[in-house]
């Protein structure tokens, strides 16, 4: 899953940097892309919108099944849908966990 991911996101953000060569800003971006994928326009992603937007893009995904599981993954209150915040984290993920050195105390 996590090497899924990592390629997805990888290939997503390329691909939507192609699409919005002209945007520097990322939120901008990030405000577009939601757009493109929410086709309705009604403020969430659904399974479907996502399933037909990631093909659109031309991002490639092994099997249908692993693009549901990146979707269940992405919403992350199961509400079967994907908001902005969540959308957010597709191309904007917290970078991952770093080893923090811990802090030594005197
Ligand atoms: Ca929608
Ligand atoms: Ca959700």
């Amino acid at each position: 899953m996590e090497a899924l991911r990592n390629g997805f996101e990888k290939s997503m953000k390329v691909k939507l940097a192609q699409k919005c060569s002209s945007v520097q800003d990322e939120e901008v971006a990030l405000t577009r892309a939601f757009k493109y994928f929410d086709s309705d326009n009604d403020g969430a992603v659904t399974l479907n919108e996502w399933l037909k937007a990631v093909e659109r893009v031309g991002v490639i995904v092994p099997s249908v099944s692993d693009l549901k599981d990146l979707f269940n993954y992405y919403d992350t209150n199961h509400d079967g849908r994907l908001d902005y915040k969540e959308f957010a984290t597709v191309l904007f993920s917290p970078p991952a966990k770093r080893c923090i050195p811990p802090v030594t105390l005197p």
